[in-house]
């Protein structure tokens, strides 16, 4: 699916500058944390200027994504993760990716900031402010609806959402300006992100149809029931299989091949990692990650949200985590 007509890459690239010239002009006030809700995100990551965008969505699918299967739900239970095959309608998919450059460039490296706490050799991490964004927003809300399927509390408790950003694995043949071009280590996510249950969960939509060549995700099949692993900063140089070398005992899946529109899922206590992108191009991925609905902060510092006006046990809930499903 072709969304820049050839020729056009001056056209884009101009539009990217301007982006640019326009963010700097801002200050770091006018998009702080004192302003929050739709209208200001939708401001500050500039998804209002981008009319091309928007003519893109006009011809998007009405419905970006389909419903999880019993089977995928039971895969999940069982194994810590899920492969969903053509999950995501290609429309989104190319909506993402086209969002996704004009944000970081067509070399994914083009980006001014880097948003902060995640491994800098696994991806080029960009929070990407979904929320506001009314098509994002629509494939965030389609997929917190799965999400409360999946998670299948007993309870009927819903789901939140929790972050979403863009994750290209840089060539690792090329310099980087912002690293990411490395293999991700075997890790689990639970104890990056500042909540006291588990139930969390990350979609991980590529943008493009990948191979293991790219850097794509490998599971540690049912490491979701070891309990708490530690979190990857303190693995040194080696990783979670070092500390705990009994995950050896467990199935580890080969790097999955993505059809477009594939995705898959894993729970926050699931064993994964990637090896790294040795093609010539970015490996463009999207994450979408959900909560638990009664989730609340566990009262650590998370590189994941603001928590300076937060009191320990209180719910993740309000406009920067709202219910999706
Ligand atoms: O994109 C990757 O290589 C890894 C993603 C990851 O580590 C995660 O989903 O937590």
């Amino acid at each position: 699916m072709k969304f820049a007509p050839a020729g056009a890459d001056h056209v884009r690239n101009s539009r990217l500058r301007s982006v640019r010239q326009r963010r700097n002009r801002r200050t770091t006030s006018t998009i702080g944390e004192n302003e929050r809700g739709p209208d200001v995100a939708c401001k500050a990551f500039g998804y209002c200027e981008r009319g091309v965008t928007m003519s893109a969505i006009a011809k998007g699918a009405a419905v970006p994504c389909r419903s999880i299967t019993t089977e995928e739900v039971d895969h999940f239970h069982e194994f810590g993760w899920a492969k969903l095959q053509r999950f995501v309608d290609w429309a989104y998919v190319g909506i993402l990716l086209q969002i996704a450059r004009e944000r970081m460039g067509d070399d994914a490296d083009s980006n001014e900031g880097k948003s902060s706490g995640t491994g800098t050799s696994y991806f080029n991490a960009l929070f990407t402010g979904g929320l506001a964004h009314p098509e994002l927003r629509r494939l965030i809300e389609q997929v917190g609806k799965n999400a409360k399927v999946l998670m299948r509390r007993r309870s009927g408790i819903g789901v939140r959402y929790y972050n979403d950003l863009f994750v290209p694995k840089l060539p690792s043949s090329k310099t980087s300006k912002h690293g990411g071009n490395g293999p991700t280590a075997f890790h689990q996510d639970f104890m990056n992100f500042g909540v006291d249950r588990t139930g969390g969960m990350t979609w991980w939509l590529p943008l493009e149809a990948y191979g293991p060549d790219a850097g794509t995700m490998c599971f540690v099949s049912k490491s979701h029931r070891m309990g708490v692993l530690g979190d990857f900063r303190t693995y040194g140089a080696g990783d979670v299989f070092d500390v705990y070398p009994e995950l050896r005992d467990l199935e580890v899946t080969a790097p999955m091949t993505y059809e477009l529109g594939d995705v898959s899922v894993h729970s926050h206590l699931t064993i994964h990692g990637a090896g790294a992108n040795i093609t010539d191009k970015p490996r463009w991925a999207y994450m979408l990650l959900t909560q638990p609905a009664d989730a609340c902060w566990n009262g650590a510092p998370s590189p994941n949200f603001d928590s300076s006006d937060m009191k320990p046990w209180q719910l993740l809930d309000g406009e920067r985590f709202p219910m999706i499903g």
